[in-house]
């Protein structure tokens, strides 16, 4: 095979021969090693619906992860048979505890996720999965998973699923809402939700678990700041990490200051008075604590049925955020809509449409086409 090859970043090629953009012939390729991994690679593409779901049910750790693949694929074809997968498994989940953790990039997550995690691991089986949508820029949480929760992911128990990679933050937030619908149904009974303290997420990830806990550190002086209020007040504990040597004093000092803080935030509706806490995860130390913290917690929502009540109000948020979603999609991506919203936009910026009645315009024009009526708008 004499054909030159194209090489990525290729510049033109030089005529000149003792040039440096001078672009060698390729090499011909060898013969196919096994020459059965095409067959291979051709039945792991995709299982029947009954193996899937069999392998879930079976907690078969190969085709869980291979049915999360599909939840996060961007193939139509994908999600179809997804979303069956979700609802022959749905009857076999909600066996679970769904706790989120979150807090500022170093401040401890992933090193506690397995702190905690290998603690428990000997009497439950653990799905540790994440929600971060600025995964795919940062690798954040991903680089972070694989290095800080060496031990975890080696036990059998365990299960340890990065985030999807980005999208829209209500993608991510309802891939991984469905995969824990999958892992309840392959026998894992505690979920952990690994979430970056930066943004909205922390609200979605509020949104799909039973416990929210917050990991903060010990500051000087500015105990309040970096995280914001709103995250604190979801949080039903509070811990402060890295709780060891030089740092003890001040990670005592801040979880009084944090005490008084949660003082002033309006009761929960769960009849739960937020804790503070402090830990090392380094040195294991109160990290059992937070364990039996989560279990009282556990105890008293599940007599005043707090812990079903909020369930059923997650379930009507993801009903809706769903739709809303669905629906944002379908007309963003309407080609009528993404021509004609061009030509409002210049029209607002040039002073000779207000926004209000471009966006009735647009929406009319969409609807219309779809008859719809007017006065459904
Ligand atoms: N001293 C101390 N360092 C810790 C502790 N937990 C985590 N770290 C360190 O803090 C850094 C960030 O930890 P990591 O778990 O990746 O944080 P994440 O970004 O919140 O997941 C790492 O260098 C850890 O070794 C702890 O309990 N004590
Ligand atoms: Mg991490």
């Amino acid at each position: 095979m004499n054909a030159k090859k194209k090489f990525v970043g290729e510049v033109e090629e030089s005529n000149n021969p003792g040039s440096a953009l001078k672009v060698n012939d390729g090499v011909e390729q060898p013969p196919q090693v096994n020459p059965h991994i095409k067959k291979i690679r051709k039945s792991r593409q995709r299982l029947s619906l009954e193996e899937y779901t069999n392998g879930i049910l079976n907690g078969d750790i190969n085709i869980l992860s291979r049915a999360i693949t599909l939840i996060e694929s961007k193939l139509p074809d994908d999600n179809l048979i997804a979303q069956e997968i979700i609802e022959k498994c749905l009857p076999y989940s909600g066996n679970s505890i769904r706790i989120g953790i979150t807090g500022v990039p170093g401040v401890g997550k992933s090193t506690f996720i397995e702190a905690l995690g290998l603690q428990i691991v000997n009497n439950h089986k653990l799905a540790v999965l994440a929600v971060d949508p600025s995964s795919d820029r940062s690798g954040g949480s991903i680089l972070g998973d694989k290095t800080r929760m060496e031990k975890l992911s080696a036990s059998r128990n365990a299960f340890i699923r990065p985030s999807p990679s980005a999208g829209s933050l209500g993608g991510v937030a309802r891939k991984t809402r469905e995969t824990i619908i999958l892992c309840e149904a392959a026998g894992y009974d505690v979920i952990f939700i690994e979430t970056v303290g930066v943004g909205q997420s922390e609200t979605a990830v509020h949104s799909m678990v039973d416990f929210f806990l917050l990991l903060m550190l010990a500051g000087a002086g500015d105990e309040l700041q970096g995280i914001k209020r709103g995250i604190m007040e979801m949080a039903d504990a509070i811990a402060i990490t890295k709780a060891d040597s030089s740092n003890i004093q001040k990670a005592e000092f801040a979880k009084v200051q944090y005490q008084n803080a949660l003082h002033l935030f309006p009761p929960q509706k769960s009849g739960w008075t937020p804790k503070v806490l402090t830990c090392s995860a380094l040195e294991g130390t109160g990290i059992s604590e937070i364990w039996n913290l989560i279990q009282s917690y556990l105890k008293l929502v599940k007599t005043n049925n707090y812990f079903n009540e909020n369930r059923r109000r997650q379930d009507m948020y993801w009903f809706y955020q769903t739709l809303e979603n669905g629906l944002k999609d379908k007309f963003f991506n309407d080609s009528k809509v993404k021509h004609h919203i061009e030509i409002l936009i210049q029209q607002i910026n040039d002073n000779k449409l207000s926004s209000f009645k471009a966006a009735i315009d647009l929406l009319k024009l969409y609807f219309e086409k779809n008859d719809w009526t007017r006065n459904s708008i």
